[in-house]
């Protein structure tokens, strides 16, 4: 089965909680702190892996967790960092936000690797936290929490040359001759019913070529196996086009097909071409391909795949188009808008609520709200002299808050105290 989207969600590990404990030693009243930091969770990282072709792995992973760090230890020793955990993904992944606003990235090369879910942060024990003013504090820092998304997981084919042209032209014929892909090749329309890569090496060079389902008039508004597959045209560097000298009128094929191309994307239309005339091996072909070298004034290469005829000198005018081809450009290859991750956002946000709560969100508030243990006063007071210094008690002023007001951060709540 071929899948190239799906929808998978990615935890990065918790890093592990520091801790607060204090040396004990026999004639000694006050020993100093003496607790470790946590260790980091473990990341979520996709590796490019050039021997696969598909997502099919994932449509049975839906859930993908990395371990989270080991608390910190006493006498001074930190938790352990958790291993990352690597999924193993084809060239060509895109990975965005479930809804596609954001791309968050994407593999193009073997043992490339792609961050997905970043591991939380150890916290730190409360060795780390040991001043001057403060030789024993008596709290740890909590581990912060992994990155947890809800991703959307793309493939699209990343291949030097693609073959497009109508069914049954001879795509899978010729791809068959040339490279080591096996695909299914039959007498009836949509044979191929996903892309298939092939490996077509040449003296000491080589360039991937991939087979591509066939195309026919209104693809891009569904028709055949429509646009599902068009996605996978985008990111070759050149297309062979195939044309077939048996049927009704190549010419009209030929014009067809480059009218679905330029209606998906019309960029596809700027990538070089070459058109191939496939089938010469069968009779009254000769009329036809007069015809089509009257219409069209490009090259045309004349060929059958079926006798493997013209093929080698096909191969080698393809090399030196690729030479020529430029790289393919992330932004004319893909249609959406593209933003950053790492946004401006705010350290925090304050709302009142209708019952006249003071409501305080945000990514950098939670970053410390989690790090923070309530269990313990002085880390109590560290967060909120942290909070201090972000300039919240300040805005809460701003907003109104006075002696006794309840300020909600997360799921505590708090006494607002001039
Ligand atoms: N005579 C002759 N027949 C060929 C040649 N190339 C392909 N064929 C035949 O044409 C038919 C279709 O070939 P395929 O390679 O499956 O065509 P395709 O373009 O991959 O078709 P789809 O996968 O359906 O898009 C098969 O019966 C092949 O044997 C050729 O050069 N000469
Ligand atoms: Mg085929």
């Amino acid at each position: 089965m071929f899948v190239d989207e799906v929808v998978v969600e990615v935890y990065g590990g918790r890093g592990g909680n520091g801790i607060a404990v204090y040396r004990r030693e026999k004639y000694v009243e006050y020993g100093g702190p003496w607790g470790g930091n946590g260790g980091n969770g473990g990341s979520v990282i996709f590796v490019g892996d050039e021997g696969m072709s598909t997502l099919i792995d994932l449509r049975y992973r839906r859930h993908i967790k990395a371990d989270a760090g080991v608390n910190g230890k006493t006498k001074g020793c930190h938790g352990a960092n958790a291993e990352h955990t690597y999924v193993r993904v084809p060239l060509g992944t895109i990975v965005y936000t479930e809804d596609k606003s954001i791309k968050i990235g994407e593999i193009t090369h073997h043992n490339q690797e792609l961050v997905v879910a970043q591991g939380g942060k150890g916290g730190r024990g409360n060795m780390a936290f040991a001043t001057h003013k403060n030789p024993a504090p008596d709290f740890a820092e909590n581990g912060d929490p992994g990155v947890y998304r809800k991703i959307l997981v793309e493939m699209k084919v990343l291949a030097d040359v693609g073959l497009v042209g109508y069914p049954s032209v001879g795509k899978s014929t010729f791809i068959s001759v040339v490279s080591n892909a096996r695909p299914k090749i039959a007498a009836y329309p949509f044979t191929t019913l996903h892309p298939n890569l092939g490996m077509v090496t040449i003296d000491d060079r080589s360039f991937v070529l991939a087979d591509l389902p066939g195309l026919i008039e209104n693809a891009h508004k569904g028709s055949g196996l429509g646009i599902r597959f068009l996605k996978h045209i985008e990111r070759c560097r050149l297309f062979l086009h195939v044309l077939d000298l048996t049927r009704d009128n190549p010419y009209e094929d030929y014009v067809k097909i480059n009218h679905e191309l330029e209606m998906y994307n019309e960029e596809l239309l700027k990538r070089p071409q070459i058109i191939v005339a496939n089938k010469i091996d069968m009779p009254d072909t000769e009329e036809k391909l007069a015809d089509l070298k009257s219409k069209i004034k490009e090259d045309i290469y004349v060929i059958s795949a079926y006798e493997r005829r013209n093929v080698d000198e096909l191969l080698y005018h393809i090399l030196e188009e690729l030479d020529k081809a430029p790289k393919i450009e992330e932004k004319s290859s893909d249609l959406h808008k593209l933003y950053q991750l790492d946004q401006e956002e705010p350290d925090f946000t304050l709302d009142v609520t209708s019952d006249g709560v003071f409501e305080l969100t945000g990514t950098k508030l939670r970053l410390i709200f989690e790090r923070t243990d309530f269990t313990k006063d002085e880390a109590v007071k560290r967060f909120s002299r942290q909070l201090r210094s972000m300039g919240v008690d300040e805005a809460l002023r701003h907003k109104g808050a006075k002696n006794g007001d309840i300020v909600k951060i997360f799921d505590f709540e708090f006494e607002f105290i001039e």
